[in-house]
């Protein structure tokens, strides 16, 4: 089983679609092993968008993530990382697959509302800025059998 971190971008949080896109992951079997919900600081998101510092949209990027609530959640599952990617499609929205959440829900390159760790390292990191092991809850799904 594979963790992967995800995030609700304001967009997301602003346009009411945390049920939808929740209901997406759970359908799909993987488990939700943590949540919560904040505003970032600007040190916060120049954490998590480190790597694209420097590029023409970064102190947008930062400005967007930045101008809401935004919601985090750990999911576990079979292969979790390259499935929740599947799921969103395409970052800009207009290239996404419909489908997808970005391809059915979002219109846009930066107001793509959801992001979603891109490898196993991304995923350690990212658990880490914003959960504590303690924050992450371990139990066993009633389905987990059919999930096999
Ligand atoms: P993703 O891995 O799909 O979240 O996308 P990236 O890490 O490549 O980009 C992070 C965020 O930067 C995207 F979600 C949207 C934003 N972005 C832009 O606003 N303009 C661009 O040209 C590329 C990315």
């Amino acid at each position: 089983m594979e963790r992967t971190f995800v995030m609700i971008k304001p967009d997301g949080v602003g346009r009411g679609l945390v049920g939808e896109c929740l209901r997406r992951y759970e359908n799909r079997g993987l488990k939700l092993i943590a949540l919560k919900m904040q505003q970032l600081s600007s040190e916060q998101a120049e954490r998590h968008y480190g790597e694209h510092k420097g590029k023409s949209f970064y102190e947008e990027l930062v400005a967007f993530i930045t101008s809401g609530p935004t919601v985090q959640l750990v999911l576990e599952g079979k292969d979790a990382i390259a499935q929740v990617r599947k799921m969103h499609g395409a970052t800009n929205c207009l290239d996404a697959a419909v489908g997808t959440i970005r391809g059915d829900l979002g219109l846009s390159n930066q107001k793509n509302l959801v992001h979603a760790s891109d490898g196993p390292e991304t995923a350690q990191r990212e658990i880490a800025l914003y959960f504590t092991e303690d924050e992450i809850v371990s139990y066993e799904l009633p389905v987990a059998s059919w999930l096999q």
